[in-house]
């Protein structure tokens, strides 16, 4: 029996992927909102759909194949007609943190490479400003106590992620440090002054990135655009 959240994922999933035209690219993103995406598109491509897939994480691959949707890769591609993902805060202006699953950078990769960027959340992950969820930054493991000084010196606090006590090791072979910032008024700005961090690969904070957004509840979507 599916919770409230597992409907709206499902059913922003499902719509997402309804709309994929045939021969069209299409990015993978992560999380258990993409997988009923892919979930969709798999019965899709078996009912006739012409589709290929770049897959953001090592999960999705597995999902991509399990399902039966074709991979491709950027030696075969110039660019993805859409992509789609799930996100962990999606605020008014479409701005969004991702990465609590850990995938952000190749999720951000998949995200520039596509002509349309397609979020499909439930809507538990809808708010007014961005930053009750810890900022995800990733980060090269060589020198990240030296990163994490300066990320921090921006005004946050940050815990270097674990998984089952063990450091959480990204696709990348990086870190991930989540960082509380309190509320981000200006997702851009924090973003810039991130990246200008020596040692930080990417951050979470993907503004101004998403074309579309596909909420679903309890028997419905709603759909807002840029
Ligand atoms: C992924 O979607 C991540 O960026 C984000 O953490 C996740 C949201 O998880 P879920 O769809 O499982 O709620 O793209």
């Amino acid at each position: 029996m599916l919770g409230e959240k597992d409907i709206g994922k499902k059913l922003a999933g499902e719509q997402a992927a309804n709309e994929v035209q045939d021969g069209m690219k299409v990015g993978l993103g992560s999380g258990s909102t993409v997988y009923w995406m892919v979930k969709r598109l798999g019965e899709r491509v078996q009912q006739g759909l012409k589709v290929e897939g770049i897959p953001s994480s090592n999960q999705t691959e597995q999902w991509a194949k399990e399902f039966g949707v074709p991979l491709t890769n950027f030696s075969q591609v110039d660019y993805l007609d859409v992509t789609i993902d799930g996100a962990d805060e999606v605020d008014e202006n479409l701005n969004l943190i991702k990465g609590g699953g850990g995938a952000l950078f190749r999720e951000k990769v998949i995200a520039e490479a596509a002509k349309k960027f397609v979020i499909i959340v439930d809507q538990s992950k809808v708010v007014t400003q961005l930053g009750a969820y810890p900022l995800p930054v990733e980060v090269l493991p060589f020198g990240w106590e030296m990163a994490a000084k300066s990320i921090e010196a921006l005004g946050c606090e940050w815990k270097l992620r674990r998984r089952n006590n063990e450091i959480f090791v990204t696709d990348n072979g990086n870190y991930i440090l989540d960082c509380d910032f309190g509320m981000i008024p200006n997702p851009e700005e924090l973003h810039k002054q991130l990246k200008m961090i020596v040692g930080v690969v990417e951050t979470g904070l993907f503004a101004n990135m998403a074309d579309k957004v596909i909420i679903g509840g309890r028997e419905t979507t709603k759909t807002i655009e840029a």
